[in-house]
């Protein structure tokens, strides 16, 4: 049995290594074998509930953020409407569009004390622990691509709950707070809306938390979408993403 279970967790590495590989390897030009290294590093040989989102950093150096300026695009709480309409509409991008994202979009990995193996079971889940593994990759690179946010940015949000902005999320916690003035002309909410249910609209008190947290000179707007009409505009090719909202 330990030999069975060792060549299990052997190829469970494997093919982590492999699916990272190959989504690596969709990016033209990138040193994908560098960019594995700097990421194995972070949590290789740790507890996976001691990964501080820092370490990362070397992961972040290897394969650093390009700004995508007036096309960047945030979500919470939307995730699947969001990267519905980015994979038709390539006028914006979202986190998950870039090679970081996308490289580790629904994986789980973690390390373990005196092992140099990746495991992609028994890992922490993302409330167990602050520092685990996961969610530490995921604060990181949120962080590094609010940083980089220029022009015009765009948020979905969700407007069938109470609350479309919540100081707790990522959004909220930690890309707001590094948007940088310098660099962002606006933060342009898409506030995604379902007519049957009982939706909340731009006066919601949680969008005036988000308008507080934006930093002086950081224009901010507000526009009530249905979801149907962003279906409708990214299923149709020839329109512009202008006129979708
Ligand atoms: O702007 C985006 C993007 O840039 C991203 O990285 O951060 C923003 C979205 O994060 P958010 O504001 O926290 O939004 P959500 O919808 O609350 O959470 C986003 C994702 O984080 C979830 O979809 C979860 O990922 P998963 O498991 O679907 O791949 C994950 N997540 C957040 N809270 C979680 C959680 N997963 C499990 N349990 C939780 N409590």
């Amino acid at each position: 049995l330990g030999i069975a279970l060792g060549v299990g967790l052997y190829r469970s590495s494997e093919t982590f290594k492999t699916t990272f590989m190959n989504r690596c390897e969709k990016f033209e030009g990138s040193d994908c074998e560098k960019i594995w290294t700097a990421f194995e590093q972070a949590y290789l040989g740790k507890d996976p509930c001691e990964v501080p989102m820092e370490a990362y950093d070397p992961l972040i150096a290897a394969a650093p953020f390009e700004p995508a300026c007036n096309r960047m695009m945030f979500w919470s709480k939307t995730k699947d409407v969001a990267h519905e309409f980015t994979a038709k509409k390539h006028c914006f991008t979202t986190l998950e569009d870039t090679l970081l994202g996308s490289v580790l979009n629904d994986l789980t990995w973690c390390g373990k004390e005196g092992s140099g193996e990746t495991f992609t079971s028994g890992c922490p889940r993302w409330n167990d622990c602050d520092n685990n593994t996961v969610r530490s990759f995921w604060n990181r690179v949120s962080a590094a691509f609010a940083e980089v946010a220029c022009g015009d940015t765009t948020v979905m949000l969700n407007g069938s709950i109470a609350t479309p902005f919540s100081l707790y999320s990522i959004f909220g916690s930690i890309e707001v707070k590094r948007f940088n003035p310098e660099k962002m002309r606006s933060l342009n909410v898409v506030l995604v809306t379902q007519q049957e249910r009982n939706t909340t609209n731009c006066t919601n008190l949680s969008l005036k938390d988000l308008q507080k947290e934006l930093r002086e000179g950081i224009k901010y707007n507000c526009k009530e979408v249905s979801e149907s009409q962003i279906q409708e505009c990214s299923s149709n090719p020839e329109t512009p993403c202008g006129a979708c909202w």
